[in-house]
């Protein structure tokens, strides 16, 4: 599975706006399949260890509101070069900075509220995806 497999979530400003389906268009149009996916909420405690990386960030704490305000759409996407090559399909962090026809150029708000995540890296990818999906959930 190294370097097949990444993982994403549509952020709660993305399908609060109405995105989730423009977004999984253009994720599975761009050669990726998806292999799990479900709708849900990340609790506190859910969001803070999930994103543990940037407890010592000045925005955590409003990473972690962010990301427990409303419903995301999480999924484990199959492609060769999918971590890779799924960062490129969704830009820079801060959409200004992000490409034309990227997934954050087109839906994303603010560096903060930016519309997906995508890992960085095969290793993060397998404990991202283990954190939101049961094995008999992932296909
Ligand atoms: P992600 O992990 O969500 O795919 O985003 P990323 O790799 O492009 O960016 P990262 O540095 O890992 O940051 C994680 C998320 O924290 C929020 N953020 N806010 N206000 C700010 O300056 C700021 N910087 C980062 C964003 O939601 C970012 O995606
Ligand atoms: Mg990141």
């Amino acid at each position: 599975m190294a370097g097949k497999r990444t993982f994403t979530m549509i952020k709660p400003d993305a399908v609060e706006a109405g995105h989730i389906g423009a977004i999984l268009e253009q994720i599975t149009a761009s050669g990726f399949k998806i292999v799990a996916l479900k709708m849900t909420q990340m609790a506190t405690a859910d969001a803070q260890e999930f994103y543990a990386v940037h407890n010592e960030r000045p925005f955590f704490g409003e990473l972690v509101e962010f990301m427990t305000r409303g419903p995301i759409v999480a999924a484990v996407l199959e492609k060769e070069n999918a971590v890779e090559d799924f960062r490129a399909l969704i830009g820079a962090t801060n959409p200004e900075d992000a490409a034309d026809g990227t997934i954050r150029k087109k839906y994303a708000k603010s560096v903060g509220e930016n519309a997906v995540h995508g890992s960085d890296s095969d290793e993060n990818a397998k404990i991202e995806a283990s954190f939101h999906f049961a094995g008999r959930e992932m296909f």
